[in-house]
């Protein structure tokens, strides 16, 4: 595990003897590249990415925490992907890096967010898996309720030849249909169309099918799934991401948005992610 400097920001290198790789801005705790053995990147990172903490950086893994999107008042997706958090443990060994970072209340979450917490989030790669592992301390005396996400993008060939399997039969808050709900029929979801689809109470691993290869998703502790993509006209709106970006990336994130997540004081919660490359 190597301190290094990404894009003018302080970051971690993770890499194991079996040729996995990992980097961790320090910013936000986001996990901006991972590379299982084989070599081949895994998560989608805008090449018009700000890393000069003007705006979130757009790929890799955001934590969206306490808030997920517009789903209070808080700014979009909540704070923790705006601030920095701090190292306080790596570890790694022949077949593995861990690395955890926490993030608590400070004067300037509490000017948006007047709850006392701990949040660590855990970054493990070992062999072709990338885990991570959210948790969330009430340290205060009273209950505190939040929603939450772990924003993955994923790297793809080309997401209309993706096909994302696992979906069929939960219900989803459709985004781009005024957040009606509907039901998935079919076999596969296909990204066809801008896409913005909260599943609720989603208990099936995911598989990202592409041509050549493959990529298990699954989670626990998080109840919901979004799956995200912007398309054509909804891109030209997102400055940080080219005309062409929506082809290369699909948002698969682990999510607790349609129910807040409620911790009594003196209790915590945790939810995780984890990426299997095949
Ligand atoms: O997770 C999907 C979503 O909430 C979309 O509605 C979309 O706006 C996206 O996140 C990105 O948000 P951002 O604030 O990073 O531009």
């Amino acid at each position: 595990i190597e301190h290094i400097d990404f894009h003018g920001q302080p970051a971690l290198h993770l890499v194991t003897a079996a040729g996995a790789r990992a980097i961790v801005s320090l910013h936000g705790a986001q996990v901006l590249s991972w590379i299982p053995p084989g070599g081949e990147e895994r998560l989608y990172l805008s090449p018009l990415a700000r890393f000069d903490g003007s705006a979130a950086i757009r790929g890799g893994v955001p934590v969206c925490f306490p808030q997920f999107a517009e789903l209070g008042p808080l700014p979009r997706h909540g704070f923790a992907r705006t601030i920095s958090w701090s190292l306080t443990a790596e570890r790694s060994g022949k077949d593995f890096a861990l690395v955890t970072l926490t993030l608590s209340d400070s004067d300037a979450t509490r000017a948006l967010w007047p709850y006392p917490f701990w949040a660590e989030l855990g970054i493990l790669i070992e062999d072709s898996r990338l885990d991570l592992e959210l948790e969330v301390e009430n340290t205060g005396s009273e209950a505190l309720e939040f929603t939450a996400a772990l924003h993955t993008y994923l790297a793809v060939r080309e997401v209309e030849q993706s096909r994302l399997e696992g979906l069929h039969g939960y219900t989803y808050h459709d985004q781009v249909d005024a957040g009606r709900t509907r039901r998935d029929s079919g076999d596969v979801l296909l990204i066809e169309a801008e896409t913005d689809r909260i599943y609720h109470d989603v208990k099936r691993p995911l598989l990202l099918r592409e041509y050549d290869r493959s990529l298990g998703v699954n989670a626990d502790g998080f109840s919901d799934v979004v799956v995200w993509n912007p398309w054509v006209e909804r891109s030209a709106t997102i400055a940080d991401l080219p005309a062409d970006g929506f082809r290369r990336m699909l948002c698969v994130e682990a999510a607790a948005a349609h129910r807040p997540v409620r911790v009594d004081a003196g209790e915590s919660w945790w939810g995780r992610q984890t990426l299997v490359a095949l």
